[in-house]
Parts: structure tokens; C-alpha cells; sequence
């Protein structure tokens, strides 16, 4: 519920639009974005409070208790975000995690941005009612008028702005423009983002790591000799083992990391040679959030906003979180490359 007592309250857009004055060159374009990103999320977070009561959990084609087809949750995510971003007039091109080829969006409905986005990252935990999340990073087209996707095909550091929702207890985006990193908590009452978590910093070392621990079997030395130096720290060195956590969300598990500190990691191994995770529109939003909250992100070899993705849906191995576990972690890199 609304605290109505308070009357000054600092919602998104009103956040954004603040830093946008700043910039005499600024059009609102960015805002208005953001205006149809959120529209997105709250979509989402109702339907997902709602999936189990409605069928929405499940196979795509279940039917619902009045006995008409019901979508899929991520399919249907992935279509309100196609349509809201697709009417904000402000898009030219857009990568989702749900569609094979970059839409294009047609000539008149063209603005100077390009969104990639995973509507509904860590579907696969909706039926247990894990918290999941959306994912999305935000590019301004060199080119507006030939909307060519391969102006998605360039560093991460490229990115303009860069966020994620978290459904959770409680509904968070997280958001940076590229001047730090800001948390907003879904009033529903209100049906606003109201800025909760000003300033985000990563803490510079944690006391937690977060990895898939059942592709252990499969991991190069450097992982294997990194997450055992976390786990039995040597004797003398005056620090204690670090504790587990890991959701198997990618939102989840880096707004924990974010909040608390410690290192999250999807890395390569033998079976994934590239790892799991997704470029455009998982690794690089992460990796802008992190860095920008004083953390860092790499592939274990080089900064992850530094890399170059080879097609739309290429995927890369990712460490990211506190900028002194991230440093440590490289360094087995480069005592095992
Ligand atoms: P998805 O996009 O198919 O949902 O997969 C991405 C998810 C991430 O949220 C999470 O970090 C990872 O997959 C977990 O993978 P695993 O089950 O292999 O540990
Ligand atoms: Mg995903």
C-alpha cells in the first residue's frame, strides 16, 4: 500500500527525467522508453502473481478454466514487450531471448534505439514459484534510418542504458543509465516504480559465491582452482570458507550478489564451451549494472563489456560481482590458461 502521507515520492520516470535535465541535448526519448519497459514489467509481475491461479504455469496450448488457449507465460511476456517497445515510436530494432532473428521495427513506427531483453529470464523455476526476471540493455543505432542489427554486434561498454525486474517478494528494477546504479520498488497501489535504492554499490568483497556447482565435473582447472580457493581458504590466510547460494536466476542470484556482494558465475566448461548465458541480454545488462555499482564483470580473460558478439544469441562464460572476488578469479585465469 501507498504511504499517503508521503506527497514528494520519487518515482522512475520522474528519476530518469531529473537526470535527463541535466543534459541540455536531451529529448525524453530515453524516458519514454523506459515509460514502455516498465509497462513490460508490471505486465509481467501481475501475470506471474497470478500464473498459478490462471493456468498460465505449464505447457504452452493449456487450455484455462473457461476452456480457451492460454499462452505460455514467457511466450506472452515476450509479445507485451514486443508491442509495448514496438509503440513507443522510439525502437528500430529489438533481440529477444524468444525470437530468432532481431525484429525490425517498420518504417514510421522508427526511433534511435535498440533494446535486447529476455522477458522472462528463469522461466523454467515459475512452477515452484522461484523468483525470475526480466532482463534488458538499451543502444543508441549509430544509424537510425537503416536499423541494421549489426550496430548490436559491438561492445557491451557500447550500451546506453541497462536493467532488470526482479518478481519477486516484492517487484524491483534495478536500472543504470550510465551514472550509477538505482533500485525502484513496485507500489502496486500506485502502479509506479518508486525509487527505494538510491546509489547501489556492490560491497568491494563478499562472503558468498554463487555457481552451478553440479557442472563441477566439468570445469578447467582455473574454475575448479577458484572456487576451492573460496571454499577452503589456506590456513594462515586469516579468511573463512565462503557460504553457497544459488537460486538458478540469473536475476535473482546478481540482485543478491548486487546487494550483499561475493561473485556470481556462469562459466564455461567442458560439455558448454561458451558457457550458458546469453550475450546482448544477459551477460552485457549485468555486466553494465555491475560495473557501474563499483563491481566488475569478465570472462574469466577479458571485461565482459569488451567482448564482441559473434551473432545476436552468441553466449559467453561470466564472472561478475565484488571488484576483489572478480580480480581473484581472473588471476586463476591466468596462473591455468
Ligand atoms: P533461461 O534464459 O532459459 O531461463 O536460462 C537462463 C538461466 C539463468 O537465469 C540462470 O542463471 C541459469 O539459466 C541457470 O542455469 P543452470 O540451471 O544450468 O544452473
Ligand atoms: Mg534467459
Amino acid at each position: 500500500m501507498a504511504d499517503h502521507t508521503k506527497t514528494n515520492i520519487v518515482t522512475l520516470t520522474r528519476h530518469v527525467l531529473t537526470g535527463q535535465y541535466k543534459h541540455k541535448e536531451a529529448t525524453g526519448d530515453l524516458t519514454l522508453l523506459l515509460t514502455a519497459v516498465q509497462l513490460g514489467c508490471k505486465f509481467v509481475e501481475s501475470c506471474v502473481r497470478k500464473a498459478a491461479l490462471v493456468y498460465l504455469t505449464g505447457l504452452a496450448n493449456q487450455t484455462n478454466i473457461q476452456g480457451e488457449d492460454v499462452k505460455k507465460l514467457d511466450v506472452l511476456s515476450n509479445e507485451m514487450f514486443v508491442n509495448a517497445l514496438r509503440s513507443s515510436g522510439k525502437v528500430s530494432i529489438m533481440v529477444s531471448e524468444e525470437e530468432d532473428n532481431a525484429i525490425i521495427v517498420e518504417e514510421g513506427l522508427r526511433g534511435k534505439y535498440c533494446v535486447t531483453f529476455d522477458p522472462l529470464d528463469g522461466s523454467s523455476n515459475i512452477d515452484a514459484g522461484v523468483n525470475v526476471g526480466t532482463i534488458f540493455g538499451i543502444y543508441k543505432l549509430k544509424n537510425a534510418d537503416k536499423a541494421d542489427v549489426s550496430e548490436l554486434l559491438v561492445p557491451g561498454s557500447e550500451m546506453v542504458a541497462a536493467g532488470y525486474c526482479m518478481y519477486g517478494s516484492s517487484c524491483n528494477m534495478v536500472l543504470t543509465t550510465g551514472d550509477g546504479v538505482n533500485g525502484y520498488t513496485l507500489d502496486t497501489s500506485l502502479g509506479e516504480f518508486i525509487l527505494t535504492h538510491p546509489n547501489i554499490r556492490v560491497p568491494p568483497r563478499g562472503k558468498i559465491y554463487s555457481v552451478n556447482e553440479g557442472n563441477a565435473a566439468y570445469w578447467d582447472d582455473a574454475t575448479k582452482h577458484y572456487f576451492d580457493s573460496v571454499k577452503f581458504p589456506k590456513d594462515g590466510s586469516g579468511r573463512k570458507p565462503y557460504s553457497a547460494r544459488y537460486v538458478g536466476s540469473m536475476v535473482a542470484d546478481i540482485h543478491r550478489t548486487l546487494l550483499y556482494g561475493g561473485i556470481f558465475a556462469y562459466p564455461a566448461d567442458r560439455k558448454t564451451a561458451k558457457g550458458k548465458l546469453r550475450i546482448l541480454y544477459e551477460c552485457f545488462p549485468m555486466a553494465m549494472i555491475m560495473e557501474q555499482a563499483g563491481g566488475l564483470a569478465t570472462t574469466g580473460k577479458v571485461r565482459m563489456l569488451d567482448v564482441v558478439p559473434a551473432d545476436i544469441h552468441d553466449r559467453s562464460p561470466i564472472f561478475l560481482g565484488s571488484a576483489e572476488d572478480v580480480k581473484e578469479a581472473e588471476e586463476y585465469f591466468r596462473k591455468y590458461d
